[in-house]
């Protein structure tokens, strides 16, 4: 075979459902169909500055978060690319309060929730800067025949079946795992496919780079700050781009840590676990690295409780996540 030979998503899903017996081809439509969403959403992200749907909607989000207009057609695509895709039963998202039901298809049972993020780091969308829309697929637990309920969302992150993320960036990149290693497609836009442009990523033990809002520095505990000024200490460089998204796609390829510690707004951390901290952790732990919160949990093993729940996170290249580890074991000691 040809190994210049382009391989598009489509393509590379079914390859890779091929590989396991007993697959249905349902988890491969679902992906298929995110892919779709992701290259609708590329497009309004793309014409954003062209048409008049930039700027603050002036709605507050579930989280208390501002929604921007482009926060809510990402939402809507997402919506109705799944509920199309027949294989999805219900999906949660961080702009909704509750998950939602999706009508079958044919009266064909759907096994899959999906949640996501539609839109992440929106607050960069008016100044050009890169967001991304993030997702994580579970299978549900709940009787196929009925409906859906809360449980069939509320997993930890262990039991994703899939996770992934979509930046758009200077190019758009879709990075997936299906729990076999990561994998990224850049979208050509000349024949409109994502394409195979990362294979088996795997990320560096450690990098040059911390990434936290340092702005909260004051507000952080006493071992947070400590392991921020050791990476100073080391003459690490400071990036924060304020889009998750973003941050954690540069550590992924170049190593390095991203930090969003409890501050006294959010003494729980800002994130959601659910959308964006498990799958962002699945994403990375498949690619070496790890992912924990301010009381050295594994995020992926935290059973959640409710649906917009938050989380403290460091995640990251495996020897970094170990060392903020040991800072906030030593100094926690000594303050308590
Ligand atoms: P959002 O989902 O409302 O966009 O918020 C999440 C974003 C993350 O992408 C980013 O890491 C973080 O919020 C930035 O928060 P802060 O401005 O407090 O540093
Ligand atoms: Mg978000």
């Amino acid at each position: 075979m040809d190994i210049n030979r382009i391989i598009t998503l489509d393509e590379f899903i079914i390859r890779q459902q091929n590989e396991f017996a007993g697959a249905t081809g349902e988890l491969t439509g679902l992906l298929r169909d995110i892919g779709v969403a992701a290259k609708i959403v590329n497009r309004e992200v793309n014409r954003a500055g062209l048409v008049n749907i930039l700027g603050i909607e002036g709605t507050e989000n579930q989280s208390g978060d501002v929604v921007q207009k482009l926060d809510l057609y990402a939402n809507e695509k997402l919506i109705e690319c799944l509920k199309n895709s027949g294989e999805c039963c219900a999906i949660a998202s961080e702009e909704i309060e509750n998950f939602i039901e999706l009508p079958g298809i044919h009266d064909k049972p759907a096994k899959y929730v999906v949640l996501f993020d539609p839109l992440d780091g929106s607050s960069n969308i008016d100044v050009n800067v890169s967001v991304g829309t993030i997702f994580s697929i579970f299978r549900r637990k709940s009787d196929f025949t009925g409906p859906s309920n809360i449980g069939d969302f509320l997993q930890t992150g262990l039991e994703q079946v899939a996770a992934g993320y979509v930046i758009y960036g200077t190019s758009t990149i879709l990075v997936y795992t299906t729990g076999h290693g990561v994998n990224g497609f850049t979208l050509d836009p000349s024949i409109g496919e994502f394409c195979l442009s990362h294979r088996n990523i795997q990320i560096p033990k450690r990098g040059q780079y911390y990434s936290v809002n340092q702005g909260y520095y004051l507000k952080f505990d006493l071992e947070m700050r400590r392991y921020i000024d050791h990476c100073s200490d080391l003459n690490l460089g400071l990036r924060y781009i304020g889009s998750m998204v973003s941050d954690v796609h540069r550590i992924l390829f170049q190593g390095g840590i991203f930090l969003y510690p409890s501050t006294r707004k959010y003494p729980n951390g800002k994130l959601r676990l659910l959308y964006e901290c498990n799958p962002m952790a699945f994403i990375v732990e498949q690619a070496g690295g790890k992912a924990i919160n301010n009381h050295l949990n594994r995020i992926l093993e935290i059973d959640p409780k409710e649906l917009h729940q938050r989380s403290t996170i460091a995640i990251g290249s495996p020897d970094m996540v170990d060392e903020m580890k040991a800072f906030v074991e030593r100094y926690s000691a000594v303050t308590s």
